[in-house]
């Protein structure tokens, strides 16, 4: 067994009412660089993604392509699993809810609930949305002009449920929920949505119900198949299959708690109140940290399957490149806001901070050391002061760029290393290394040094980010693999280490049509 700390990461399983648009790519591209720097960390890495394929919403769904619920659920989570080759994702697995260990998991978990005596069986009376798959108080929702009642917090439609059905014995967990949160304070993040879950949960809870009879698309609950398990206990549940539940000898079982699961702020309550009472109840450790991200929206909209003005994520990779749209959606919008998705933004940030940035540094220094550097990794002669700045610039990065992550701050992050590629194409301006050709070759090279160096920090932090350019470039340094881990952050480069003819990474994005002129 390895002594390495775990870090078990997940994201929502996604429903399988349609194909996924960036909102989805967004939560797992979160995920993604988590689990790759966590990765080149020397932590040992759990990261999941998959499917939710029961409920209501997807019966209806099935029904209106004319597919049998579970070949319609085949269909649609095969496009999410083509996301991951489109977006360059790494899970280590997709998980369906249809899979039969899933049952095993439900039903197991069903089981500690009832011998807690958290389980009840009654009546349900009052309003849902199969949209949200949610159950809503009648003042949560109002009539609109068209007569038809909505959620007020969601606008989905919502009808009138009137059936037996089990409840779990929520309005008990109350005080244990607060408890959670005050002992944990990074339970939740950001901290808007702390105060945001802690004062619904002060307001008292329901209990909730947890079957439905008026259809069969789902998971049996034992002893009562009449009654399918709701798809929201159904759903979270998902991320203990994973780890083999029931059986907590299973090799992955060393990865529950959960280090985070990285939601969108739709489902925060889900995550953040019925999941830890859950297992709570169920005699489980609630999971160590839920994040809440914002909304993409377009044009204020939010992008959604239900409204249909999703943008599709291997449209945008196909116009503008993949590791610029990975680099644009964490860089753009401070995560956990919501933001407004623009092309013009995402051109703006692909030629300023890649093609001109980051690109122009690399190019220029790299195109240098092989005009007038023999191909070398050049002689590292003495340093001054301006060279010591860099330098340490650059190696305090790492302790920089992990602890943003440890906040899910992707956006600060890759402002700090920005930051450093901003002063080194300064210090590239400062030293004129091409001037010193003439004058000094010996200080050329020292430069030439101190900017390749620098180089190689920068790119193996942007790694997480974007994985395919940062391997180019990093080849192009003759870096071998073993020295792209965080673990040969500080093995300087060595002079004289012979180097590949250095290529542009990161080409300007010219409008189709102005290139055409
Ligand atoms: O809620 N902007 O699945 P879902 C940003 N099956 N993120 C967005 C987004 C947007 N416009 N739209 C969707 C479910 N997302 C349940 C989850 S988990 C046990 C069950 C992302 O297909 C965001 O992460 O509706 C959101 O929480 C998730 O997709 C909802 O996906």
């Amino acid at each position: 067994m390895s002594g390495r700390s775990t870090f078990y990461v997940t994201t929502p399983i996604y429903y399988v009412n349609d194909v996924p648009h960036i909102g989805h790519a967004y939560t797992t591209l979160a995920c993604d660089v988590l689990a790759r720097f966590m990765r080149l960390d020397g932590r040992d890495v759990h990261f999941l993604t998959g499917t939710d394929e029961h409920g209501q919403k997807i019966e209806t769904a099935a029904a209106a392509a004319g597919l049998a619920p579970q070949a319609y659920a085949d269909k649609v989570s095969q496009s999410f699993r083509d996301l991951l080759g489109t977006m360059n994702y790494s899970p280590d697995n997709f998980i369906r809810t249809t899979e039969k260990r899933h049952y095993a998991a439900c039903q197991a978990l069903w089981e500690k609930l009832v011998a807690a005596g958290d389980i009840y069986l009654g009546k349900y009376a009052g309003w849902y949305s199969v949209r949200d798959e949610t159950y809503f108080a009648e003042g949560e929702t109002e009539v609109g002009p068209d007569k038809k009642r909505r959620a007020i917090s969601t606008g989905a439609e919502v009808e009138w449920v009137e059936e037996p059905s089990y409840f779990f014995k929520l309005s008990a967990w109350s005080e244990r929920l607060l408890a959670l949160y005050e002992k944990n304070p990074r339970f939740i993040g950001p901290d808007s949505r702390r105060n945001e879950v802690m004062s619904f949960v002060r307001g008292g809870l329901q209990d909730l119900s947890v079957s439905r009879t008026s259809f069969s698309w789902g998971v049996p609950v034992p002893g009562d198949p009449k009654h399918i398990m709701y798809v929201w206990l159904d759903a979270l549940t998902n991320y203990i299959t994973e780890c083999g539940y029931p059986d907590t000898g299973n090799p992955n079982w060393k990865y529950w708690p959960a280090d985070l699961h990285m939601v969108g702020k739709d489902i925060i309550r889900f995550h953040c109140v019925f999941w830890p009472a859950f297992l709570m109840s169920a005699g489980l450790e609630p999971p160590k940290r839920v994040f809440a991200h914002g909304w993409w929206t377009i044009e204020g909209q939010r992008m959604s399957k239900s409204l249909g003005n999703g943008i599709n994520p291997a449209e945008l990779v196909n116009a503008y490149g993949l590791d610029p749209v990975r680099y644009f959606l964490l860089r753009e919008v401070p995560f956990g806001n919501d933001g407004d998705f623009s092309r013009r933004a995402l051109i703006g940030r692909l030629n300023a901070d890649l093609a001109n940035a980051y690109g122009n540094l690399c190019q220029r220094s790299l195109s240098i050391i092989a005009k007038s550097c023999g191909e070398q990794v050049p002689p590292k002669g003495a340093i001054t002061d301006a060279d010591t700045a860099l330098l340490d610039r650059a190696r305090r990065l790492l302790a920089i760029v992990r602890a943003e992550l440890e906040e899910q701050s992707f956006h600060k992050a890759l402002t700090s290393i920005w930051e450093v590629i901003a002063d080194a194409n300064r210090y590239v301006d400062a030293q004129a290394p091409w001037a010193l050709a003439k004058t000094d070759p010996v200080r050329r090279d020292t430069v030439m040094w101190v900017l390749a160096e620098t180089i190689r920090r920068v790119t193996l932090l942007v790694q997480p980010f974007m994985p395919d350019s940062t391997a180019k470039i990093l080849d192009q340094l003759a870096i071998p693999a073993d020295a792209r881990t965080f673990a040969a952050f500080d093995r300087e480069l060595e002079s004289g280490t012979t180097l590949p003819k250095p290529q542009g990474v990161f080409p300007r994005f010219v409008e189709p049509a102005a290139a055409a002129d």
